[in-house]
């Protein structure tokens, strides 16, 4: 009896523990704010560096999303008053969302499908599964180990010799769940879809996947903060951690602010270029293999925007037309289909803000891979990261028909030509 209730009482304590270390975010609200120039751009963004109060969502020159806690949200009225800037409710409960994103997990973690979000241990076992089922077409791609010593896992589809080659990266941002889950649909649709475009998507190209880069990251939004963007690796001498891996590759780091010095900044750029375990194993991954490489989209949410280099720089990319007409071919075709979804593009300083040491930058300038995106998924600021799973299969249908024309753009474009022999 002594034992049954020290067992009672150890469970409710653990239950305790395992609910009261999940941070939550009861009536935290995410404000959306049209900003005229870079400079108010810029001031709103200041707002949000260190502090657990705030934290940006998005950041471009014509909105801002800044998410606030209940307790200073007169604050940020106060502030963008005095500016007169107009200050728009876009989520009025981020908790909310966070519990309605949890409710469609009626089904167990083990049975994987494309209704709910899944955790990495789920992902894993998704990849085993299409590995084991198609060990003639697949093969397991081992990028590394990250900070906290799990594996970073990648899949590549070939079913035949000679292909170019298509590289996608996800979910190097821990919060973005979307792209992993659009990622493991296709890796799915390239294996069993009957469709003919979509076979020859598949078939005539080599695929490499890797579902989710920011493994640490990943399992923390699941565990405990599921607005953890950053890696999990500490930074010495600061309280914060992790470094922005969309900041950390060996390409322009740090120039012209495009990234931040501050580790508790949401985009600090990390110790020094490759400082970030992920970042460094998966570049390293990629240059092993950039003459199979034509392509590379790194996938991320949200905002529905297609961004080519340069995000460290204002000048445009040599060939800076066909990357638009290839961008052009994934929006008109994403349009038209029946969800009607609209992207935009341009360069990613362009259309959105000075980024330094991103990943498609990177692959561009210094392993030259001529076409090289980010893709900011679904939605534009309704849901944010936190979109609903009834939406991840619409969205997994626009990312396919959108990937289907712009291979199709690039090829007309002579960029599918292999660079290997
Ligand atoms: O800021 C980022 O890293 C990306 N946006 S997100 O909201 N997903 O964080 C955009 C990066 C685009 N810039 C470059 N590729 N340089
Ligand atoms: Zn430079
Ligand atoms: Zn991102």
């Amino acid at each position: 009896m002594k034992s049954l209730i020290l067992v009672i009482a150890s469970l409710v304590i653990f239950l305790a523990l395992g609910s009261a270390s999940k941070v939550r975010y009861d009536n935290f609200k995410v404000f959306k704010i049209r900003t005229k120039n870079v400079e108010q751009q810029q001031m709103i963004e200041k707002l949000a560096a260190n502090s657990e109060n705030f934290n940006l969502w998005h950041s471009g020159n014509k909105e801002v999303h800044i998410m606030v806690s209940p307790q200073k949200v007169i604050h940020l009225q106060n502030y963008t008053r005095a500016y007169s800037l107009p200050l728009e409710v876009m989520v009025s409960n981020v908790q909310s969302l966070i519990d309605g994103e949890q409710l469609s997990k009626s089904t167990d973690d083990s049975t994987f499908g494309w209704t709910r979000y899944y955790p990495l241990s789920a992902i894993e076992a998704f990849l085993d599964e299409i590995l084991a089922k198609y060990p003639a077409v697949t093969s397991a791609i081992d990028i590394g180990t990250s900070y906290e010593g799990r594996k970073i896992r990648g899949i590549k589809i070939s079913y035949k010799e000679g292909n170019p080659g298509i590289f996608i990266e996800s979910n190097i941002h821990a919060r973005e769940w979307i792209t992993s889950a659009t990622a493991t649909w296709l890796i799915n649709e390239f294996l069993t879809s009957t469709d003919e475009d979509v076979r020859s998507l598949a078939e005539n190209h080599d695929w490499y996947i890797v579902p989710v880069l920011n493994v640490d990251g990943f399992v923390y939004t699941h565990d405990t903060d599921r607005m953890w963007r950053k890696t999990r690796q500490p930074v010495n001498f600061s309280s914060c951690i992790g470094a922005d891996p969309n900041r950390n590759f060996d390409s322009h780091w740090m120039e012209n602010n495009g990234a931040s010095a501050d580790p508790c900044a949401q985009t600090y750029a990390g110790t020094e270029p490759f400082s970030e375990p992920e970042v460094k194993a998966i570049a390293d991954y990629i240059a092993s293999i950039k003459e199979r490489l034509n392509i590379l989209i790194a996938f991320h949410s949200y905002g529905q925007l297609l961004l080519s280099p340069y995000g460290w720089t204002g000048d445009l990319p040599s060939n800076y037309d066909d990357l638009m007409a290839v961008a052009e071919a994934y929006s008109n075709a994403v349009k038209a289909m029946p969800y009607g979804t609209e992207y935009t593009y341009g360069t990613s300083s362009g259309a959105l803000y000075f980024a330094s040491g991103a990943t498609n930058d990177w692959a561009y300038s210094e392993q030259d891979i001529r076409l090289s995106y980010t893709i900011e998924f679904r939605d534009t600021g309704r849901f944010g990261f936190i979109l609903p799973p009834v939406q991840i299969i619409p969205q997994c249908e626009d990312a396919l028909a959108g990937l289907l024309a712009f291979v199709k753009k690039a090829d007309e474009l002579g960029y599918l030509e292999v660079k290997y022999t």
